[in-house]
């Protein structure tokens, strides 16, 4: 499994850890089936936004890029999300990167703008394309998207407009690396496709991240991979998460809408009322967080946690099939959590029922939804 990690300029609000938590549940819900699960996430440690970021604040990039990403992987193990076995960034990644954008110009499917003064190299997506395998839509829509982003005109050798830049030659104020191509700096597609296509092998079993990274990002980078293996596609199962948005907008560091892990982390709130504040809508659907939603989870969290340390509940049997039956549909987790609700309501109901019931649904509750029995 692959999924896109952080930009590390700034840090982790809860659009990332809505989708890092998705991802988890997968991770959770494959091991609980008994496979070894190889997990692999990178981190965009050098990349336009960072370095915008870094030069704006006046700060060294690789300062600012080391400091969130550790405040990231710190927000994440409070989140009680699974650590990926592989967390790599592009830097400490930079030799296979560069590896593989050789490869792409020695098989043909990409060149270097030679007419600039600035010889980025491009992927040549009529070459080693098609383009649009993940995302499905047509050349034309994509035209469209790129319209959006850099025009053409600054790029004199470019030959099309989709071509995504893999290796942006050198300029002043710039990180750079050397390279045969000459010296310059890695894009951003190229980046999560030699870090997976290393780590995981040509084909996947999974690769994901938030849906904002379908196009061009994820028909990129399965591109630059399919176009050297042959094989497509590369992922079996392309997944992509929901937005999850502050009133009304997708919440986005490039916006400053942001609500922060470690800022609820600072007002104490309980990590596990966060996850079934995110787990309670679809890892699909766009979704608005607001403070109802985690006060709603926190009632919940403490409603199961009095279940759960109840003498006796409801045989814990019928629950466990219910939760993992849940999650096997697409990761039904609203239909999960209203399971566990089912039981915790039960078990509180009194009466008497089963003395290993409580500690079961404790155990069941934190291996397959992340959430600390007490
Ligand atoms: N470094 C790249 C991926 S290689 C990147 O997109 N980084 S990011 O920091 O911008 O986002 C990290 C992850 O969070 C991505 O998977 C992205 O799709 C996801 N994400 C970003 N904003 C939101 C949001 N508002 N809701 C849900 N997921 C989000
Ligand atoms: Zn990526």
């Amino acid at each position: 499994m692959y999924v896109c990690g952080v930009t590390p300029y700034d840090a982790t609000h809860l659009g990332h850890a809505a989708t890092y938590l998705a991802f988890d549940l997968i991770h959770r819900v494959w091991r609980d089936l008994g496979h070894r699960v190889d997990y692999v996430q990178n981190i965009t440690d050098v990349d336009d936004p960072l370095l915008e970021r870094a030069a704006r604040d006046h700060q060294d990039w690789r300062a600012l890029a080391a400091r969130e990403t550790a405040v990231f992987r710190e927000d994440m193990s409070f989140l009680r999300v699974l650590p990926p076995r592989h967390h790599v960034g592009a830097v400490e990644a930079m030799a296979l990167i560069i590896d593989m954008i050789a490869e792409l110009v020695a098989d043909g499917v990409a060149y270097r703008d030679d007419r600039s003064p600035h010889p980025d190299v491009y992927f040549d997506v009529d070459a080693g394309g098609p383009l649009g395998v993940v995302s499905g839509y047509e050349t034309s829509a994509m035209l469209r998207l790129a319209a959006q982003g850099d025009g053409e005109s600054r790029h004199p050798g470019r030959r099309r407009v989709l071509d995504p830049v893999i290796w942006r030659a050198h300029r002043d104020g710039e990180p750079a690396w050397e390279s045969a191509l000459g010296p310059g700096r890695p894009g951003w597609h190229v980046q999560c496709s030699a870090i997976a296509r290393h780590f995981l092998g040509d084909r996947i079993d999974l690769a994901g991240g938030g849906r904002d990274l379908v196009f061009p990002h994820h028909d990129c980078s399965a591109a630059h991979v399919e176009a050297l293996t042959g094989a497509r596609p590369f992922a079996a199962c392309w997944t992509h998460t929901g937005m999850v948005g502050l009133e009304g907008e997708k919440m986005s560091k490039s916006r400053g809408n942001l609500v922060l892990v470690s800022s609820l982390r600072a007002r104490g709130v309980d990590a596990g009322a966060i996850r079934l504040a995110l787990l309670d809508g679809h890892y699909r659907s766009d979704r608005e967080w607001t403070e109802e939603h985690l006060r709603r989870a926190q009632r919940r969290l403490d409603r199961w946690r009095s279940a759960m340390t109840r003498p006796a509940g409801p045989p814990s049997g019928e629950l466990a099939a219910a939760v993992r039956s849940r999650l096997a549909d697409d990761l039904d987790t609203p239909g999960a959590l209203a399971a566990v609700d089912g039981w915790a309501d039960a078990a509180l109901g009194g009466g008497d029922g089963d003395r290993s019931a409580p500690g079961e649904v404790g155990a069941l509750v934190d291996a397959l939804l992340g959430v600390a029995p007490r």
